[in-house]
């Protein structure tokens, strides 16, 4: 009698979710393929070598040593039993859903699917995807959904730099397009995550479940980025306002404003909904007035630089300014959809004489050294990297310094002040 361990996993996709993935499947003693259309990611991967810079994963990759085999060949899915689909769902341009990876995705399995096998999409997408577009590419194939195969979705969860919830254990939630897709993908899951997977009806209440976590988060956000921008004029500070509201222990959850929201899960998800309501007849007017808050906050952090520089009796133009961060959350070297690039290209055109500093990210630093970065004369941090938290004041006051903006709010302002440094923060002075 053939058990789930006896199946052979693929995982489709070896990025900040497939690979974690990849590595948990291992260790729960599966046999698991990755397979990646990036060769230098395949290659470092069977060298054993986290291709991202994650030291627990790299710990977890190397113990996976033996039972994780990365290849750029599709046709091993042939030998695959359950599938795992784990691509890049971003957006164009006009932040209209870009689903080219889930269809290519599709199109690789449709020609090595077999009977029995089970497929899960963990990416990210809107609700409806999977029965309109996966599934049609798949039949493609002569097999039949819920008969021949099983299709399903889990949306994926994972906190890169998160020690608490891991892989291992966060929760998850499955909807299939039958209900033995469901009970085959729950199934999988609990053999892999020490969690509950809460089986949902069908698999457009999972793929709306994913949107909502995320698109709940960026209107959190939107709301304290206004609150900020409305208290920075009745001069109050607004996270000794967040804080004070955090101690009622119920119907309270704090998000705190800053320079803006990056990353590819918070900026990205809300559009994903909004565009396919809107394509249903439905204008999510709160979803897109929160992006347009949320994506107004680079700028905004620029219009609280000019206004330091004012009262330092400086323009933006000529002025040396040390912008502090470039990836799009503290202590982790990923870049993508962070709003610091967004202060860098206004503060250039501004004719601000510039200098960058990310210590995750060399190659988008313009000096080496935190040392170099403070020589200037204003500061604009915009990543709260824990090597920021322990800026040396005195140091930066006799390099110069004569104003810091806190874009994340996470500097000691009344220290700030108190050398003679003028503070402007997110809602804070
Ligand atoms: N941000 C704020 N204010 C906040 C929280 C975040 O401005 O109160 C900004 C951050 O600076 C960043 C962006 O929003 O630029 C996203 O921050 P994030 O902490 O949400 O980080 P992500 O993008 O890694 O979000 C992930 C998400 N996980 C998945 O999508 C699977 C999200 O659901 C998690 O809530 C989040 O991690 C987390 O809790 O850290």
């Amino acid at each position: 009698m053939e058990t789930l361990k006896d199946k052979t996993i693929c995982i489709i996709g070896l990025g900040y979710v497939g690979l974690p993935l990849a590595c948990q499947v291992a260790a729960k003693g599966y046999n698991v393929y990755g397979f990646d259309v990036n060769k230098e990611i395949v290659d470092k991967t069977n060298a054993g070598i986290c291709h991202m810079k994650d030291d627990e994963l790299q710990i977890k990759l190397s113990q996976a040593k033996g039972k994780l085999t990365a290849t750029t060949d599709a046709s091993i899915l042939k030998q695959c039993n359950i599938i795992i689909v784990c691509v890049p769902t971003p957006v164009y341009h006009n932040f209209s859903p870009n689903l080219e990876y889930i269809r290519s995705s599709a199109e690789a399995i449709a020609k090595h699917i077999k009977k029995g096998d089970l497929i899960v999409i963990e990416s990210t997408i809107y609700p409806g995807t999977i029965e309109e577009i996966v599934l049609p590419i798949l039949e493609k194939s002569g097999l039949n959904v819920g008969t021949d195969f099983h299709l399903a979705h889990c949306p994926e969860r994972i906190d890169p730099g998160n020690k608490r919830w891991t892989i291992a254990n966060l929760p998850r939630v499955v909807g299939g397009t039958t209900q033995e897709a469901t009970d085959a993908a729950h199934a999988f899951y609990s053999s892999i995550i020490d969690a509950s997977i809460t089986k949902l009806s069908c698999v457009k209440v999972a793929e709306a479940t994913k949107i909502v976590e995320n698109t709940f988060r960026d209107i959190n956000i939107a709301f304290v980025n206004e609150l900020a921008k409305s208290f920075d004029h009745l001069n109050i500070d607004v996270v000794e306002v967040i804080k004070g509201a955090a101690t009622k222990p119920f119907a309270f959850l704090p998000h705190f404003p800053g320079a803006g929201v990056g990353g590819h899960c918070i900026s990205i998800d809300p559009y994903y909904l909004i565009e396919r309501a809107k394509e249903n007849g439905f204008t999510h007017n709160f979803l897109v007035l929160a992006r347009e808050i949320n994506n107004s906050m680079p700028h905004y952090t620029i219009q609280r630089t000019i206004v330091g520089l004012n009262q330092i009796h400086k323009s933006v133009k000529g002025t040396k300014i040390t912008v502090l961060g470039v990836s799009y959350k503290p202590n982790v070297d990923d870049h993508r959809e962070s709003p610091s690039f967004k202060v860098i290209e206004e503060l250039k055109k501004l004719g601000a004489n510039l200098q960058i500093y990310d210590p995750y990210l060399p190659k988008f630093s313009t000096v080496r050294t935190l040392q170099e970065a403070l020589q200037a004369e204003c500061l604009v941090l915009v990543t709260a990297h824990k090597e920021f938290l322990q800026i040396d004041l005195e140091r930066a006051k006799s390099a110069g310094v004569k104003l810091i903006i806190d874009g994340r709010n996470c500097l000691d302002k009344n220290k700030i002040k108190s050398l003679g440094i003028v503070y402007k923060g997110i809602g804070r002075n």
